[in-house]
């Protein structure tokens, strides 16, 4: 029997590294879809993909190029496709919101219209975010809950969640959505806030550094660990009908709660050495996102294993193992 196929876009990051681990380890054959300049910068772009990139097949093309996802759709024929790339950063979204919105839109548009083309029976996954609810009528948030999203990326995870769905219910495609809230790792990118608290804490018991300056602590968001929420992933396109899942803990902290976490399993207290910068404020902030995934461990039987404490701890002793750091709490 043939292996069963499956593409990933955004395969270089957080999520798509732990995705394709755990497709591999189902015995799929894992195809990706990565700009031209990560395959001439591996060593820097493909980081976390080094211990598995022999049992990938990596294709250069871009989701602002139609042309160049055709080719790829058309030359994999997949049977399920996982679209987690995107501009991410939701900082970087205020900076410059038109890139945010061209690419996380039409990149979406594209790929779900060269699927509906060249391959309607392909399992379809849409990386939805807890920030379309933004300032949320309620708490805490549901697939029923009310889209008031607070910035150009959540404006743009609203528009792919609505094409998604759109194109199930226009042209009968297995298209679900994830509306996954914030899940965290050691393989984070450096510019979120956990992996900027933790690799903060590592540098400051290296002695590299002795304050770290972020914006407001106040914001409580629903941390899980990524590597359980790619299995979520995987789970909704094993349904028989595509739907639209919260992922989430279910519980929600403040970023000072991680901060005052992160330091003191490093032995440190974090008032010596964080500062609050109103450079680093958002212009519009979300206050509070709580996910309620009743539905996913009701109909996928998912539900997240790693706690807040255990997540914290696995962030700042990797970052401090990297520097060649000992945690003594
Ligand atoms: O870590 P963050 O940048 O993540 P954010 O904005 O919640 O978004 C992440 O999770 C979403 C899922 O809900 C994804 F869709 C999205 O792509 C991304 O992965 O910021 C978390 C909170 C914010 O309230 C921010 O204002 O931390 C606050 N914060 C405080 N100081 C900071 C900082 N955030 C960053 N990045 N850097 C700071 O210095």
């Amino acid at each position: 029997m043939s292996l069963k196929r499956a593409l990933i876009t955004g395969i270089t990051g957080q999520d798509g590294s732990y995705l394709s681990e755990f497709l591999l380890a189902k015995g799929y054959e894992v195809h990706g879809i990565v700009r031209r300049v990560a395959l001439e910068d591996p060593d820097h772009r493909l980081s976390r993909l080094r211990h598995i990139r022999d049992r990938l097949v990596l294709h250069a093309a871009s989701l602002e190029s139609y042309a160049s996802i055709h080719r790829v759709v058309q030359d994999v024929q997949p049977q399920e496709c996982y679209h987690l790339a995107a501009q991410s950063f939701v900082s970087y979204s205020f900076d410059d919101e038109f890139s945010t919105l061209n690419i996380n839109i039409n990149g979406s548009h594209s790929l779900l219209a060269v699927i509906k083309a060249l391959a309607p029976e392909c399992r379809f996954y849409f990386a939805g975010s807890s920030e379309m609810f933004g300032t949320a009528d309620e708490a805490p948030q549901s697939e029923s809950t009310r889209f008031h999203p607070r910035s150009s990326y959540g404006i743009s995870k609203v528009a792919g969640f609505h094409l998604t769905r759109n194109y199930r219910e226009a042209y009968g495609m297995h298209a679900s959505s994830g509306i996954l809230f914030n899940h965290e790792s050691p393989r984070r990118g450096f510019e979120f806030v956990t992996r900027k608290i933790t690799a903060g804490v590592a540098r400051i018991l290296a002695g590299t550094s002795d304050e770290l300056r972020l914006g407001n602590l106040e914001a409580r968001r629903d941390w899980g660990h990524a590597r359980e929420y790619t299995e979520a992933m995987w789970l909704m396109l094993q349904q028989p009908h595509p739907d639209d899942y919260v992922v989430a803990t279910g519980e929600c902290h403040s970023v000072r709660e991680f901060v005052q976490l992160a330091f003191s399993h490093a032995g440190l207290d974090y008032r010596k050495y964080v500062k609050t910068d109103k450079q680093l404020y958002r212009p519009a902030e979300i206050n509070l996102l709580k996910g309620n995934s009743a539905k996913a461990r009701r109909v996928l039987g998912w539900t997240h294993r790693t706690t807040f404490e255990e997540l914290v701890a696995e962030m700042v002793d990797e970052d401090c193992r990297a520097l060649g750091v000992k945690v003594v709490a």
